[in-house]
């Protein structure tokens, strides 16, 4: 029986984020048909822009250590796996040592612009430790941004509080709009002093989840919507949960992978439900995408990241060492103003460049009329700035993108280990280098600043084309240009289909 709790008619509500187009949110050629308030939200927040997460740093600390809910994807051991790599301990902080923390942070990394509470528990459940961190430092940090991640049980009593703070960015985990659907993954929740089981307690946090979202859309503050896709659990039930949030306003739909394994003691760890494969996460990322602007670049980072996303500098920044630092915050601010302002120019620059691309993509082929020609996908080693600047075997992940008749975009991200680093004696070096080419499945060619003879000769026996000279050249425009060459050479003729070694 379908039990949902959001009916149709409640669905539409007229979205509030001021983009219909379905695909805006993420890139910056694509915020620019953005109203500027909204635009000016989201240019330099390094998760509600993809153009930005290559520029802006983002932090979080950790002062929430209880929760309101059990999710079978959590283990209280670790911090909040709503939005954080599940396995992962951060250390508590106390509000006071929190600011103090971000200032050093602020000063010393000038791109951070944006301060997230994301655990290890619930950051509503702990509004005490939460607000008066996000109270201090709207008053002494006020160039940055303040931004929340919850599992929305408390989340309507809370919104008053968070607009009175200036908190624009709102992440709620929705991982179903069906109290059955909700049984299978929340075994209880904590609510008016009574522990509830069920579908009952999932059809409460379900309709507190939808009234937060509700109210805050209400009150101009950007809402993210996270949902873990669990196979056989919420997969196909997803896309309503991404119709539904869609048009009662959210900004973007963050679809994450499930990450279970039974060292991490989760329920779904323990009782073997299996993780989505890449390809079943780009699916249902693309399917949800008719209705939804979608986040295909998170990290799942940890309730006490720092820095871009997908590093992790919170080793400079531990208690003592930030004890050490003298910190003028004022002069951080001026600093920090000057650097924002010129990666905006930047950026501008590149959004231009990116409309010029795109209407140079439909490549014409000796001289005959434009046709269209199947879609790549190139592997891409960077550490930062939009560029192709990292060695191949430095990598910790490389950036997927799609190359098609209609442009280049940002497609998923995928973990290696960098071999480079590993130990030759004991054969790590080359799992390692073959554990980096099984990840890379479905990519025809990875562009990297340089690359030694083996994993050239490896990834070519793979099906990989290495590429080495586009070096210190703009992303998109790099994955553009081997299309091109592609194309020139006649691969991408029908007759010609995917390498056989990678498809
Ligand atoms: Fe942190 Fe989350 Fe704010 Fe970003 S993370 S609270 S919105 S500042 Fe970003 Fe990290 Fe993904 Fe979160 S990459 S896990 S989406
Ligand atoms: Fe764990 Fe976060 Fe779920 Fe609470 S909301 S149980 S901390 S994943």
């Amino acid at each position: 029986m379908e039990l949902s709790v959001i009916g149709q008619n409640e669905a539409e509500h007229a979205a509030a984020s001021g983009c219909s187009s379905g695909s805006c949110g993420s890139s910056d050629d694509q915020l620019s048909h953005l109203p500027d308030d909204i635009r000016e939200k989201v240019h330099n927040h390094p998760c509600y822009s993809e153009d930005a997460h290559h520029y802006f740093a983002r932090m979080h600390v950790a002062v929430a250590p209880a929760c309101n809910i059990q999710c079978h994807y959590c283990n209280r051991k670790y911090d909040c796996a709503n939005e954080s790599r599940p396995g992962v301990v951060s250390e508590l902080m106390t509000p006071d040592q929190a600011v103090k923390k971000v200032k050093a942070v602020a000063a010393t990394i000038p791109q951070m612009t944006v301060l997230g509470i994301a655990g290890p528990g619930d950051p509503l459940a702990n509004p005490e430790r939460t607000f008066d961190t996000f109270r201090q430092l709207s008053e002494q940090a006020p160039d940055i941004k303040l931004c929340v991640s919850t599992n929305g049980l408390a989340l309507p009593d809370a919104v008053e509080e968070l607009a009175k703070h200036n908190i624009d960015h709102v992440t709620i985990t929705i991982n179903c709009v069906d109290p059955e659907v909700g049984a299978k993954i929340y075994p209880w929740i904590y609510w008016n002093n009574k522990r509830i089981r069920g579908a009952k307690a999932a059809k409460i946090l379900i309709e507190r989840q939808q009234k937060g979202l509700e109210m805050l859309v209400e009150r101009g503050i950007l809402v993210k919507v996270n949902s873990v896709l669990i196979p056989g659990v919420n997969d196909e039930h997803l896309k309503e949960v991404s119709r539904i949030v869609k048009a009662k306003g959210a900004f973007l739909h963050n679809v994450m992978p499930l990450i279970a394994e039974a060292e991490h003691g989760t329920f779904f760890g323990v009782m073997g439900q299996r993780s989505p494969e890449p390809e079943e996460l780009q699916d249902l990322q693309d399917a949800c995408a008719g209705d939804m602007n979608m986040m295909r670049h998170c990290r799942q980072c940890r309730a006490d990241a720092v820095g871009l996303l997908g590093e992790d500098r919170g080793d400079e920044f531990t208690m003592d060492k930030i004890e050490t630092m003298e910190i003028d915050y004022e002069a951080a601010m001026v600093k920090r103003a000057a650097i924002h302002a010129a990666i905006k120019e930047e950026l501008d620059e590149k959004a231009a460049k990116k409309a010029r691309l795109a209407s140079l993509s439909v490549p014409s082929h000796n001289g005959a009329s434009a046709r269209k020609y199947r879609p790549v996908l190139m592997a891409v080693a960077t550490s930062g700035g939009g560029l192709i600047n990292q060695h191949f075997g430095h990598a910790k992940e490389f950036l997927v993108y799609e190359a098609s008749s209609e442009g280049v975009r940002f497609i998923s991200h995928r973990k290696v280990d960098q071999f480079c680093v590993g130990n030759d004696t004991c054969g790590e070096k080359e799992s390692a280098l073959s554990g980096s080419i099984r990840s890379l499945k479905g990519c025809e060619a990875v562009l990297c600043s340089k690359i030694g003879y083996e994993p050239w000769g490896d990834l070519e026996a793979a099906g990989i084309q290495p590429n080495g000279e586009h070096a210190m050249e703009p992303i998109e425009e790099a994955v553009m240009a081997v299309y091109q060459e592609m194309i020139a050479a006649g691969q991408l003729d029908e007759d010609k289909p995917l390498m056989k070694a990678n498809a």
